[in-house]
């Protein structure tokens, strides 16, 4: 028994080491609040996180309350919701960004972008670079 328990801990510990070096991370946006309104500052979660190409972004939220935009720059700054270039009701998305750049996104559900149910996440160039750009 002895045996199988140190054979399961020993996986245990290549499965931590595997991850420590994998390239691509999951951002949970917002963290435990998740993608909601009047809990979370979703500029400064961005802020103090480094976000590279190929990370996934995982948004959580109530699908009755809330959606996922991807948006322009310009729909973003001010909220306008007419032409998203994507958008997620799953409640449970998950959205690779693929290169690096900036990537809006929004709540497309009225007043809720105004009242800061927004992001602006910066790419950079890969997991490898610690040098943002
Ligand atoms: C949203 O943008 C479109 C074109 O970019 C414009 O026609 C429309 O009036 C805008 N809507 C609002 C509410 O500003
Ligand atoms: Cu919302």
């Amino acid at each position: 028994m002895a045996l199988a328990k140190s054979a399961v801990i020993c996986l245990m510990m290549m499965m931590v080491i595997h991850c420590g070096v994998s390239m691509a991370a999951n951002h949970m946006v917002g963290d435990s609040a998740g993608w909601t309104i009047g809990h979370t500052n979703y500029q400064k979660w961005a802020d103090s996180k480094n976000f590279h190409d190929g990370d996934t972004l995982v948004f959580k939220y109530n699908s009755q309350n809330h959606n996922v935009m991807r948006m322009s720059h310009q729909d973003y700054s001010s909220c306008n919701t007419s032409f998203p270039i994507a958008v997620y009701t799953s409640g449970s998305d998950r959205i690779t960004l693929q290169g690096p750049g900036h990537y809006y996104f929004i709540c497309g559900f009225p007043g809720h972008c105004e009242f800061g149910q927004k992001v602006n996440v910066r790419v950079t160039r890969s997991s490898s670079d610690l040098h943002p750009l």
